[in-house]
């Protein structure tokens, strides 16, 4: 019988990239995110390339009642879910406290921690009551090592660590793994977004180096949730061969 995954943010970047490696491993697959027109296509092609069997739930992860309805949308079952990757999320905007725009940090705040949270509270319950389930939550190399006018932004991916280490322990006596994943600079959508679309910024922050695709990231996702059950990879530190910290990178031009 096929694992489901649910993958949150499957229109992009990291989360579009998981879709296809879990599809092309025999995953059935929950893909959502708020771009229904991406979530269709891509349906289409998993199904076109892998035969894979996918369901859409199109929803804003910052609105409670938007998640709690999507969930319990879902066919009985579909809600056996074996893996969730809570990988949407944001930064947006570089600012020092002192003159960081309040609306930049409430959408990061209410994307990368309450928005995961829902997904957790909907979802854990099932994974619990079948003694099952490995939640691989995205965290960021931000959320080890802040760096300056990154402040808001690293403080989310900081509250995913500690949830997700609360939760690993919690869990334990269910037998649910939890997982971080903490990833360097990944040639996504995130700039584009962080700079609020001025495409020159965010090509900048890759200039001069390799960074990591979002595949990198999927493929050792992949693995992480391929483990036999008595391994839990915990906590996952990835970065481009170029990077040694989040200020340290070694840029060839
Ligand atoms: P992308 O911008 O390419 O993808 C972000 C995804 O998140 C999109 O699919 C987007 O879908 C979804 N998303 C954002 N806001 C919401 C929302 N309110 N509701 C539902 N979905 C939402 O970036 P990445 O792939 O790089 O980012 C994925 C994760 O990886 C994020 O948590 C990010 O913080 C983290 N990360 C990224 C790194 C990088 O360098 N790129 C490094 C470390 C961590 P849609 O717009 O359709 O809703
Ligand atoms: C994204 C990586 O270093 O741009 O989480 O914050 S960084």
């Amino acid at each position: 019988m096929s694992k489901i995954a649910l993958i949150t943010g499957a229109t992009s970047g990291i989360g579009a990239a998981t879709s296809h490696i879990l599809a092309s491993n025999g995953f059935d697959l929950i893909l959502t995110g708020r771009r229904n027109k991406r979530l269709v296509e891509l349906e289409l092609e998993l199904a076109t390339k892998y035969k894979a069997k996918c369901l859409i739930l199109c929803f804003d992860v910052t609105k409670l009642e938007q998640v709690q309805t999507a969930l319990d949308s879902l066919p009985g079952n579909w809600m056996a879910i074996d893996v969730l990757v809570n990988n949407a999320g944001l930064a947006v905007g570089m600012d020092t406290v002192d003159s960081g725009e309040i609306e930049d940090w409430e959408r990061m705040i209410d994307t990368n921690v309450k928005g995961l949270l829902y997904l957790l509270r909907k979802v854990t319950p099932w994974m619990k009551e079948r003694k099952s389930g490995h939640i691989i939550n995205i965290s960021s190399l931000a959320g080890k090592d802040p760096y300056p006018s990154g402040s808001v932004y690293c403080a989310t991916k900081q509250a995913v660590e500690a949830i997700s280490h609360a939760m690993r322990i919690e869990l334990l006596p269910f037998g649910v793994k939890v997982s971080t994943i903490a990833p360097g600079m990944v040639d996504t959508e995130f700039s584009n977004v962080r700079f609020k679309g001025d495409n020159d910024r965010a090509r900048g922050v890759y200039k001069g180096i390799t960074p990591l695709l979002p595949v990198d990231i999927a493929e050792t996702i992949l693995f992480m949730v391929t483990r036999p059950a008595h391994v839990n990879i915990a906590d996952l530190l990835i970065m481009p061969a170029a990077q040694g910290s989040s200020r340290d990178v070694f840029r060839n031009s």
